[in-house]
């Protein structure tokens, strides 16, 4: 059967806000969790995913987790291996422990940042190309993905990892026309991670259909995931006020954009 209720980890966050807003109306009844209190939703679980015995308690009787709770920029490697290495190892333990058989994990493009853009005519970046993360973050997500694997190989746990390009609500980047996704687009594609079967640990872009697309989302359309967006109506404005990506400025040259040369780093 269709998951009903939904562990929303990172409730506050950026991603967390808007799938709050969104979610609810595929019918889904959102259990929320974050470190940070949520003004508008007093019954979020605050907790902190290094707290097993707070996370166990978060997963049980939920059907499905969206994991989208830990840091999301660059920090220090000691703050990442606690943060979204440690902490997505329990949530994949409560998981096993509660008997929760699905999970959606926000991945990031970072974890394949350091993949040379398509350019003219190259083929889109498939799935399959091998990681090749552009921070210590990248790296993290990279993990992830590899825990999601052996838990689905090892205890039949399964996962959507969806590797995220920037998923806001609206493109402010030359580089976002070509990784951009709408926020409902966003919420389309969770929910088909959320409703396909037998998705055992599938990878998937998390994009619109933008037309200056660099990856392939056949992997996530082959869940049902059907895109309404693209980025190009933003396009003019950008290119005037940006100008194009250039060849030869290295942070223009990778997937990862900006994080390869320059990242932003977590505030706190
Ligand atoms: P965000 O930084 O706005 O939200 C992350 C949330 O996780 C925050 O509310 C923070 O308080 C919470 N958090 C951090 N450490 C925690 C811990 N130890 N325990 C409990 N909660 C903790 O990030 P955003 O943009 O909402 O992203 C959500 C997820 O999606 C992240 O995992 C990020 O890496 C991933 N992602 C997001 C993209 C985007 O375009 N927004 C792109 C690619 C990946
Ligand atoms: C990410 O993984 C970050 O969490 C998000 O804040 C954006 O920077 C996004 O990637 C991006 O690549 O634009």
């Amino acid at each position: 059967p269709a998951p009903r209720t939904v562990l929303l980890t990172g409730a506050a966050g950026g991603l967390g806000t808007l799938m709050r807003d969104l979610l609810p109306a595929y019918g889904y009844e959102l259990r929320l969790l974050d470190l940070r209190p949520i003004e508008d939703a007093p019954d979020a679980i605050v907790a902190d995913l290094g707290d097993k015995d707070a996370v166990r308690e978060a997963v049980r009787g939920v059907d499905a987790i969206i994991h989208l709770a830990g840091i999301s920029l660059e920090a220090p490697f000691e703050k990442i291996l606690k943060a979204n290495i440690e902490g997505t190892y329990h949530l994949y333990e409560a998981a096993r422990e509660e008997g929760v058989g699905r999970i959606v994990f926000a991945s990031s493009n970072h974890a394949v940042g350091y993949t040379p853009r398509p350019q003219g005519d190259d083929p889109l970046i498939p799935i399959d190309t091998p990681h090749r993360p552009d921070t210590f973050y990248g790296l993290s997500k990279s993990f992830g993905e590899d825990l999601a694997q052996f838990y689905w190989d090892k205890h039949g746990i399964e996962t959507v990892s969806v590797r995220i390009g920037s998923c806001f609500a609206e493109p402010t980047s030359v580089r976002m026309l070509s990784v951009w996704m709408s926020p409902a687009d966003g919420a389309r594609l969770l929910h088909a991670t959320l409703t396909a079967e037998n998705v055992g640990h599938t990878v998937v872009y998390g994009s619109s259909a933008n037309t200056r697309l660099w990856w392939d989302l056949s992997t996530a359309r082959a869940l049902g995931y059907d895109p309404q967006d693209d980025s190009e109506p933003f396009a003019e404005k950008l290119i005037a006020e940006q100008g194009e990506l250039r060849e030869g400025n290295e942070a223009h040259a990778y997937l990862g954009g900006q994080f390869v040369t320059d990242p932003p780093i977590w505030p706190y």
